[in-house]
């Protein structure tokens, strides 16, 4: 991995080795990334804000992983896996689209899920496009009709993506059909253009990609041509083991986990992560570890597997389960993870 600029990134090209640069080689790279900047805005193509916005699991972030051809956002099948704004970075040739990768809203039961709909919600705020992804495969749920009547407020251009098409298209005309119906009684005349693909497949992507190239502005590229997201390390790394978790609690108790890194150790050959479990209860403890620590063992040999894969460096992930009582309820606490 190298970094670039300030910023806390994670660039398409990844170096050999730990990145660990001394004051002198940050400045270097500082104005390094001020030339490519200017180098940027010369290169005149068409290049925009996306927000890909939809209910919880219909495929958000597997697309964006798929377009990107690399792992920005962390996937499961639990619902508001996502729980942060990730922006994932597409340049080509064309230009550059700036993805939002949003939490998926659904019905909140709390604090927490409604913040995560709000942070949902305001990203279509300053879009130059929207891209509502629905599951073709399922019939429409609530959330999907909100999000429509929801574009429907504003002539933001708009893409509507029926994904999950390798496991069933029963759902499109209906879907369609909602829209129509939404229109009509709201007399509205914006034409979103409907697209059927498989995030998981590849299928519709290069007419996904085509649709809103001709959709964003001419203009510059928005960040240099390297970065893939500029989401934070540490988040980043709290959601890869996050999703870990997901892999192996399935609807045990992952809404009730929160990560947290506390620290990253970095040495030429290996970065050791310090990082905290957090749940709700004394009682969630022992799930979180497991029999013998089994759980929490597998959970930390996934994680550096896949760090090692993301940033080119030998990993360390040691995890420390702490009790921290109705976190969800706890405004400066989900500030603090970035949920609020
Ligand atoms: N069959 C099939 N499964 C898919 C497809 N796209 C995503 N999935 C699966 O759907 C589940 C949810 O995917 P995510 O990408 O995490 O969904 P999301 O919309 O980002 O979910 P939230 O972050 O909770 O809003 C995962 O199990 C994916 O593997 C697809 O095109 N076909
Ligand atoms: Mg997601």
């Amino acid at each position: 991995m190298v970094e670039c600029g300030g910023l806390e990134n994670r660039c398409a090209r990844k170096s050999t080795g730990g990145s660990n640069p001394s004051s002198s080689a940050t400045q270097t790279t500082r104005s390094a990334y001020c030339i490519k900047m200017e180098e940027n805005a010369l290169k005149i193509g068409r290049s925009g804000i996306v927000a890909v916005v939809g209910r919880t699991n219909v495929g958000k972030s597997t697309l964006l992983n798929a377009l990107l051809g690399e792992k920005v956002s962390i996937v499961s099948d639990t619902v508001q896996t996502t729980r942060n704004i990730i922006r994932a970075i597409l340049t080509e040739d064309r230009g550059q689209l700036v993805f939002l990768d949003t939490p998926g809203v659904h019905k909140a039961d709390g604090d927490f899920g409604r913040n995560l709909n709000k942070m949902a919600r305001s990203s279509v705020g300053g879009a130059d496009a929207v891209l509502l992804v629905l599951d073709a495969s399922k019939k429409s749920w609530q959330e999907d009709e909100g999000w429509m009547r929801r574009l429907m407020k504003d002539d933001t251009p708009c893409v509507i993506l029926l994904n999950k098409t390798d496991i069933g298209t029963g759902f499109i005309a209906s879907y369609k059909e909602l829209w129509a119906n939404i229109a009509a009684e709201k007399n509205c005349a914006l034409k979103p253009v409907w697209i059927e693909a498989s995030a998981l497949k590849g299928d519709g992507l290069p007419a996904l990609t085509k649709t809103l190239f001709l959709m964003v502005p001419e203009g510059p590229h928005l960040f240099p041509e390297e970065i893939l997201t500029d989401y934070p390390r540490k988040l980043n790394m709290a959601d890869v083991i996050r999703e870990k978790y997901f892999d192996r609690l399935h609807d045990e108790l992952p809404h009730c986990l929160a990560i947290w890194i506390e620290e990253i150790e970095e040495t030429q050959s290996k970065w050791t992560i310090q990082a905290v479990v957090y749940v709700e209860r004394h009682s969630q403890k022992g799930i979180v570890i497991g029999e013998k620590g089994r759980l929490l063992k597998s959970v930390q040999y996934q994680a550096e597997k896949e760090l090692f894969e993301m940033y080119g460096v030998k990993m360390k992930v040691k995890l420390w389960v702490k009790v921290e009582k109705n976190w969800r309820k706890n405004f400066f606490f989900l500030k603090k993870l970035g949920y609020a």
